[in-house]
């Protein structure tokens, strides 16, 4: 055995982690900027002790941050790494049981928006001398399951570190599945409280430098080509441009392929920002919560080209976006779970690669001008249905509409801030309307659409790119459910300005429940009634203003418009956290993308709204599409 170095498995993992890069296009980035976490009996011993240790011998190895919430760690980490484009995250350590537990929704965020996080949770003991533990499972049908067993499904790699001598073995898989861009998601490794303390001689080679290639998997030119041929047979393509553009770093490809060939796009949640919203052949949003201009050019369109998209159901209208009888698929993606949607042309590639071999093969090709002209008409429609809505005046005193809230953010922050959101009537809303001036711009988490992230999001986000604002628009569920990070911003001084939105539930839901027919039940916060015996009593005298200022932070409650634009310049000129209240009317929308997204209705019911809606469910299950023709 060569020679070797003796540290406890804690201790171990905390260097090797230090050690690891990634390198994209030539250039290196450390992987880890830093580890989340909260301690407990799991965790304090073992690696709070590891992070202590680094902390004091080699600061800013892996620098330690106390979150207020686990589940609001991971979110951090998510942001953090998908402002850094998948090259750079956080790990996140937690204590064994709830604190564990408390990451499996985190967990799931990461792995379905495909955003590498590295797990820690603690684990029970692996001699089990003292079972049964506090906080242990204890499953009268199995010794070897715990409640880490949770993560397996949500984690693109599990492991569970019994002994010493599996760590190397773990870390790599580790690695190599957090810097593939295919598989890269939520990567979960238990470590029991025992082992964490364990020591063991481990091979120096194990802490080396080490630096992990992100992978560009160029298209196969046969594959390409037929790509290629199908857009140039196309009079009606759409590009749909997903989070993938993005993460490959293809938004100047995007632009350039768009130039040329005069293909617009429509961008998913997560592809907002890949063009600017005012590039010519930017149509904006597409599908359930799209622009018309998009809805519309989706709705004939012959071909359509997906890169980097998952083909979420918002992004579809739950399959009836595309109402094409002939519509064909070409899928640009590395993932090849993605690339066969649809019955596709699947282009298993990295998008910039696949762009650039696209824009070659096709660099005499351009859409006909009654094409160009239609679908620019269409977004100049859009644009103006954006300008009437930003410019709503005040519904009743007090009380403003969200789309003008949201008007006078994006009017007044920097083009290169970032807006940030995840739950509620508010992402959908700045789906439509929001003006994306830079490709990062815009950071509105859809693949869970987790309640929650905002605040923790908005977070992550800062500490990524400290020289942008940050707008975390958040309504008072959201709030509600997760405003925790708003402390650990104090703590550590990293500025956000959080929107908060109140108006007195859950405007989103409500609003669906409406037209689903069940009559937005249980979707506003209101006492319970003495004389009705339900929740439709007075609203709550909630004072979430009072609530955000008791954490520290300077709060700025708003009227009126022009109290809202004073106090987002108030905002942009602070230094630390502040937090703008401002209360809206729930029952003003923002305006219909004339799409639909498909939540089944019940079929059976004695209510009159119900049925009515059943019947109206039922005429748009009828335009859903199966896409199972397969694309030679
Ligand atoms: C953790 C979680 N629980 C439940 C939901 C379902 N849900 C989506 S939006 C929403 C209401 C959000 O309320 P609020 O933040 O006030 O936004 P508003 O709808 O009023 O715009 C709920 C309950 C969710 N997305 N996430
Ligand atoms: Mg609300």
């Amino acid at each position: 055995m060569g020679e070797t170095v003796q540290l406890t498995v804690a201790q171990a993992t905390v260097r090797f982690l230090s050690q690891q890069y990634s390198e994209s296009d030539g250039v290196e980035h450390k992987f880890f900027e830093g580890c989340f976490g909260i301690f407990g009996h799991g965790n304090v011993a073992g690696l709070g002790q590891a992070l202590l240790q680094a902390e004091i011998d080699e600061p800013g190895s892996l620098p330690y941050v106390l979150g207020r919430n686990e589940q609001a760690m991971v979110h951090s980490a998510v942001a953090f790494a998908r402002m850094r484009n998948r090259l750079q995250t956080y790990a996140v350590s937690s204590s064994v049981g709830p604190g564990a537990t408390n990451m499996v929704t985190g967990a799931a965020l990461a792995t379905i928006n495909r955003i590498p996080v590295l797990l820690l949770p603690a684990d029970t003991f692996a001699d089990r001398s003292a079972s049964p533990l506090l906080q242990e499972l204890e499953l009268p049908y199995a010794g070897d399951v715990t409640v880490n067993d949770c993560f397996r499904p949500v984690s693109k790699y599990f492991d569970r570190i019994w002994r010493p001598e599996q760590l190397p073995a773990a870390l790599i898989s580790a690695m190599r599945v957090l810097t593939d861009p295919a598989e890269t998601g939520a990567v979960t490794v238990c470590f029991p409280q025992d082992v964490q303390a364990q020591s063991y001689d481990w091979p120096v080679e194990l802490f080396a430098k080490r630096v992990w290639h992100m992978s560009r998997p160029l298209p196969e030119s046969a594959i390409i080509s037929r790509a290629a041929e199908i857009i140039r047979g196309a009079s009606k393509p759409l590009i749909v441009a997903g989070g993938g553009v993005h993460y490959s770093g293809a938004t100047e490809a995007l632009a350039a392929f768009c130039e040329a060939t005069g293909i617009p796009v429509g961008q998913t949640q997560a592809g907002k920002g890949t063009l600017v919203y005012d590039h010519p052949q930017c149509l904006g949003a597409i599908g359930s919560t799209g622009t018309t201009a998009s809805n519309a050019v989706a709705h004939e369109a012959d071909v359509i080209i997906g890169i980097g998209t998952r083909y979420e159901d918002f992004t579809t209208a739950s399959r009836t976006a595309f109402q094409n009888p002939d519509v064909k698929f070409v899928n640009i993606n590395v993932a090849p779970i993605d690339a066969v949607k649809h019955a596709g042309l699947a282009v298993q590639a990295d998008a910039r690669e696949a762009l650039s071999a696209l824009a070659s093969l096709l660099d005499d090709h351009t859409v006909s001008d009654t094409y160009r002209s239609r679908y620019l008409q269409l977004d100049a429609e859009w644009d103006a249905t954006v300008a009437k809505a930003f410019a709503e005046e005040e519904p009743a005193p007090g009380l403003l509409s969200q789309s003008s809230v949201i008007g006078l953010v994006n009017e007044l922050s920097d083009p290169s801030d970032v807006v940030v959101c995840a739950a509620g009537s508010m992402p959908g809303d700045l789906h439509k309307l929001w003006r994306t001036r830079d490709p990062k711009g815009y950071h509105v988490e859809y693949g869970y659409s987790c309640m929650g992230y905002e605040v923790a999001g908005g977070l992550g986000v800062r500490m990524a790119c400290p020289d942008r604002d940050v707008f975390v628009m958040v309504g008072d569920g959201s709030y509600l459910m997760m405003a925790t990070e708003l402390a650990t911003a104090v703590q550590e001084s990293i500025k956000i300005i959080t929107v908060l939105v109140q108006n007195h539930g859950f405007a989103s839901i409500g609003s669906l429940s409406e037209s689903l027919g069940s009559q937005r039940f249980g979707t506003s916060y209101r006492k319970r009634s003495a004389a009705t015996g339900r929740l439709d009593g007075d609203k709550l005298p909630l004072d979430l203003a009072a609530n955000a200022a008791s954490f520290g932070l300077e709060v700025i409650k708003v009227t009126t418009k022009a109290e809202l634009a004073d106090a987002i310049k108030t905002a942009k000129a602070a230094t630390e956290s502040i937090v703008i209240y401002v209360e809206t009317d729930p029952l003003i929308d923002a305006p219909s993308s004339q799409s639909w997204w498909d939540v089944p209705v019940s079929s059976t019911s004695t209510l009159t709204s119900t049925q009515q809606a059943s019947e109206f469910y039922q005429g748009k299950k009828n335009e859903q599409k199966p896409f199972l023709t397969p694309t030679a």
